[in-house]
């Protein structure tokens, strides 16, 4: 025990004591309820940590001590998703082979994890790379596939040119890869897709059952894009051979079917190609090559010019049999609906300002009143059918029925639901994957690898560089790739490409209840036992890939009756931005990342703990000032002095008589309440509980130190007062314990060091209660005037006696101020208001 702060002394003190009682051991009481706490699967950068990634993981630290005092037991894991494209990019730009680089980068990660205390248990680390984890990633890919829902489709798909890869259509952003920001281009290869649009309607309707950040949840709303409609099919008047064809077009209204002037179909839709007539085939032809070429942003940019070419076919009205002049626009979607739109320019911005640009005919068919308003613009809402044949005067809803009912009988129309969101694309041509665990036999086709043969061991290569071909370097291991089918025997090639990284992420919060276990992903009872986790703490960023993903697989696990739940994450919080002092970004390339290893190095572990969290609230974006964490030294070394009964700040003898260990009184019951000073620092004990308690409990950090920050000024104040040396002892220990999530070293030091509780950590400590009734008793607001003078108030319980109000008012540090040395000649009290002391 040492007098002065020295926070060096006492981190190297109390790390390996912790880890020697096992302390962050994940919690296996049967008679607790359990909580999980997990952080996203963090990929290791060569960078490390900066104290921007500690506003994730210092708040879910602080989270999970604090429920392992309440009584849970707590599972808190951490390990590595360390396959995908930056780990093997930083391997290529260092000519270091991924293996080595991902172990060093792991290994540093769990180092300044560590420094800053952060309470994972350990026992449970692993990462994607593994072999013993990835076997059942690839296990996994075997389960979708044999449920139909992993497949092989060719296609013209995103392009990193700079990853030399294929991209999933929400790994592009803006028309740039979403890792390197490079501009994306279109390629033609054969691909590996998870089917995720069969859970479409569960993904967006399980989300009323989860309690995540609103704006996530309508991101994924948005990103799956249900919308309910109809498809109608016209047929086409082919100019060009006599085989019948038909164009189906999907529409959200139906209502405005007699208004339909034009088709719009997609510059990739095959029927272009069938359709379009020789004189008009050059025209076509360049308008699309130029088209296919643009970004889907780009394409549905509002103010962005409409554009299309006529392809001198016609299409026939399903109603009225007029002729409809069939075009070719950039502004239809071949990846949405059918690829094909009924062009009804009386009704659709976007077909409106269409028709405008090429003089198409515009026919009002939807009104607000029934009546005919003619067009200055386009009348987008629903309304009144006009213009409609038998249909008109019914509303856009009756008529859209009907129409649909009618049309169904000869096959020309249905219902039907749409959604914006693809299948997911999961094949990589890159090396440092999980390798997709199949074999091409020429007989058989794509083949199953069997499950006891699992992993398919990525193979130890020098050489794994894509060369931009669109194959996996995997491809030019012949002796890899060479094999024999599990069905027939006959030769066969392996699959090469390598699954997307987030796959490995798609259950590894599973694989964190039983990281050991051998027969399978995960041990079922334990599972059972640890999932859904019960809070999960990320940026917002991976609102629309991993979060998304990760429920699917759930999704899927649950049919397969593998897991009883339908949704892997109950709650999710999302941390906000901690910027540089610049107030940008923090990143290498800009210069301004502050390390949690210099900050710990000069102010400690607990004042970057305590700072990371006091800075602002945790969803919050907030900005890093080197000043302000000055003060949290200041507040942790003010704890210090209080607490090690410094001669000059210390309450005299507070730690009295008392043999040590006695823990927490409990409020007014289990302690003769005393003065009424007494009660009153009782009360403001209780009240710190209180909020310290409800704001961690709600992820509000901030005030939590706040409210200890306060506290400690008022036993500042109270220095003076009239209090039991017990009940000041139990104040300290109070603060030590609502302190100790926050600030584990210095509260371990005073508690075991100073408050006389060796051999029994703080943190192995309950969580106090405290007592509502106490809090909430009636108090009232007494002023206190020094010879008339006010000078002071006071809050009191009320029915105080008059010796107590005076006792209490003459221990206030404000009056004694004014009465040491002078002598109180009079004391004048008018009851439930005033104190006058007169003073000579
Ligand atoms: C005729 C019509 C008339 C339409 C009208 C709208 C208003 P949401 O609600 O987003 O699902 N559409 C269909 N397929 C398309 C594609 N591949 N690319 C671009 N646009 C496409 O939008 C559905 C509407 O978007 C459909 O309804 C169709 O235009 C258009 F007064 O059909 B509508
Ligand atoms: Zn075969």
């Amino acid at each position: 025990m040492t007098e002065k702060y020295d926070f060096k002394a006492i981190e190297q003190k109390w790390r390996p004591y912790w880890e020697e009682i096992d302390l962050y051991k994940t919690g296996e009481d049967p008679d607790k309820p359990k909580y999980y706490i997990l952080d996203y699967f963090p990929y290791p950068s060569g960078d490390g940590l900066s104290v921007g990634h500690c506003r994730n993981y210092v708040p879910t630290c602080v989270a999970a001590r604090f429920k392992r005092m309440k009584g849970f037991n707590v599972l808190h894991p951490m390990g590595w998703d360390a396959f995908g494209l930056p780990a093997e990019n930083y391997a290529i730009a260092h000519g270091i082979h991924p293996s080595i680089t991902t172990a060093r980068h792991n290994a540093n990660y769990k180092r300044q994890m560590k420094l800053i205390e952060c309470s994972y248990d350990w026992s449970r680390e692993f990462s994607s790379t593994d072999a013993d984890y990835y076997r059942w990633t690839q296990w996994f890919f075997l389960l979708l596939f044999k449920r139909g829902l992993a497949y092989q489709d060719k296609g013209s798909q995103w392009w990193c040119p700079t990853d030399k890869t294929i991209l999933a259509n929400e790994q592009v952003e803006n028309g740039r890869c979403w890792r390197c920001g490079s501009l994306v281009t279109k390629k033609d290869l054969t691909q590996w897709y998870f089917k995720i649009t069969d859970y479409a309607d569960r993904l967006l309707y399980d989300l009323e059952t989860v309690d995540w950040p609103e704006p996530i949840k309508l991101m994924q709303r948005n990103w799956i894009g249900r919308s309910e409609g109809a498809e109608v099919r016209f047929s086409v008047k082919t100019p060009t051979d006599s085989e019948p064809h038909v164009i189906p077009a999907f529409t959200t209204r139906l209502d405005t079917l007699f208004g339909v002037t034009f088709l719009v179909l997609a510059p990739e839709h095959p029927m272009v190609d069938i359709l379009t007539a020789g004189s008009h085939r050059q025209e076509v032809g360049s308008y699309v090559e130029k088209a296919v070429r643009l970004s889907e942003i780009d394409r549905l940019a509002v103010d962005k010019e409409k554009s299309g070419v006529f392809t001198g076919a016609y299409a026939v009205h399903p109603i009225t049999g007029a002729d409809i002049p069939i075009w070719v626009a950039d502004y239809v979607l071949m990846g949405y609906g059918s690829g094909a739109v009924m062009g009804v320019p009386g009704h659709d911005t976007r077909d409106f300002e269409f028709a405008l640009k090429y003089d198409l005919s515009i026919v009002e068919v939807v009104s607000p009143d029934g009546l005919e308003h003619g067009f200055e613009s386009c009348y987008t809402e629903k309304g009144v059918m006009i213009n409609s044949g038998e249909y008109s005067g019914l509303s856009s809803a009756a008529g859209s029925k009907r129409i649909v009912e009618e049309l169904a009988n000869n096959k020309m129309a249905k219902e039907q639901i749409t959604y914006r969101m693809r299948d997911w694309l999961i094949s990589r041509q890159r090396y440092w994957g999980a390798p997709i665990p199949i074999v091409h036999c020429l007989d058989c086709g794509p083949v199953a690898i069997p499950e006891e043969d699992l992993p398919v061991l990525l193979p130890d290569i020098e050489d794994f560089e894509p060369t931009g071909d669109g194959r996996s370097p995997l491809a030019r291991v012949e002796e890899w790739v060479r094999t024999t089918c599990p069905e027939c025997g006959g030769p066969a090639d392996r699959e090469t490409d390598t699954m997307d990284g987030f796959a490995c992420s798609s259950w590894y919060f599973l694989r964190f209840t039983s990281p050991h276990y051998q027969d399978g992903p995960f041990e079922p009872s334990e599972a059972d036992y640890w999932m859904p986790v019960n809070t999960y703490v990320g940026g917002a960023e991976h609102a629309v890939m991993h979060l998304l993903y990760a429920r699917f697989w759930t999704k899927v696990m649950h049919d397969a009756g593998m897991v009883p739940y339908q949704e892997p994450f109950s709650e999710l919080r999302n941390q906000g931005v901690l910027h540089a002092s610049d107030g940008l970004r923090m990143s290498k390339s800009k210069g301004n990342v502050v390390t949690p290893d210099e900050v710990a190095e000069e102010h400690g572990t607990d004042s970057l703990r305590a700072y990371i969290l006091f800075i602002g609230p945790f969803e919050g974006d907030v900005i890093w000032d080197d000043t302000h964490i000055i003060g949290v030294d200041r507040f942790l070394e003010r704890y210090w002095k209080l607490a090690v009964r410094d001669p000059v700040t210390a309450p005299a003898d507070w730690r009295g008589d008392l043999p040590t260990g006695v823990g927490l009184s409990r409020g007014l019951d289990t302690v003769n309440v005393g003065s009424a000073v007494e009660l009153e620092f009782r009360r403001e004990m209780h009240k710190v509980i209180k909020r310290v308690t409800d704001d961690l409990e709600r992820f509000k950090f901030n005030t939590a130190v706040a409210a200890l920050m306060q506290y400690q000024n008022y036993l500042y104040d109270q220095r003076e007062a009239d209090i039991e040396p017990a009940l000041w002892r139990e104040a300290l220990e109070t603060i030590t314990i609502l302190l100790c999530p926050i600030a584990p070293f210095i509260t371990e030091e005073i508690w075991q060091g100073v408050l006389g509780h060796e051999g029994i950590s703080v943190h192995q400590s309950d969580w106090p209660e405290y007592d509502e009734t106490l809090i909430a008793a009636e108090m009232m607001s007494i002023m206190i005037q020094i010879n008339g003078k006010l000078r002071d108030k006071v809050s009191v319980p009320v029915g105080i006696s008059n010796e107590e109000l005076r006792k209490m008012v003459l221990a206030r540090s404000n009056i004694q101020r004014y009465v040491t040395g002078k002598t109180v000649s009079r004391t004048i009290i008018v009851p439930n208001k005033l104190v006058n002391l007169v003073v000579k």
